[in-house]
């Protein structure tokens, strides 16, 4: 799901701005979700496709493009800011983080930071996601 292209396809078709062949305005950050997870998977260092990959408790404010909210847990890659260290996470480690949906990356989020939790951390798993 990426909103932005569909957007600025629009704007141009309605004739607004005078830039829509080359460039393109940015649009707004949407919100950022604090949230829980397990660590399943870390970027390879260089290789931009890679992403951090979290097993995710529920995310019940997040925004899609219809207008609906919340997300149910689940396995996702996350794109990591680049002032953000993933220095001593491993895969197994459960933490909490802070992501930031953006159309600045694709995926069209991003993590802005993550902390790990003690040992022993229990997640919960089961939420469906249902807006709050
Ligand atoms: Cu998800």
């Amino acid at each position: 799901m990426f909103v932005a292209p569909v957007a600025v396809a629009a704007a141009c078709a309605a004739g607004l701005g005078s830039g829509c062949s080359k460039k393109v305005s940015p649009l707004p950050d949407g919100p950022s979700h604090s949230v829980r997870g397990q660590i399943e998977g870390l970027p390879v260092a260089g290789d931009a496709r890679t992403f951090l990959r979290i097993h995710h408790e529920e995310i019940p404010g997040w925004a899609y493009e219809d207008g609906r909210t919340g997300m149910a847990a689940m396995v996702m890659p996350f794109p990591i800011d680049p002032g953000v260290s993933l220095e001593g996470i491993a895969v197994g480690d459960t933490v909490a983080f802070v992501v930031k949906q953006t159309p600045s990356t694709q995926p069209p989020w991003v993590i802005t930071s993550i902390t790990k939790l003690p040992a022993g951390t229990v997640l919960d798993f089961s939420g469906r996601g249902e807006p709050r």
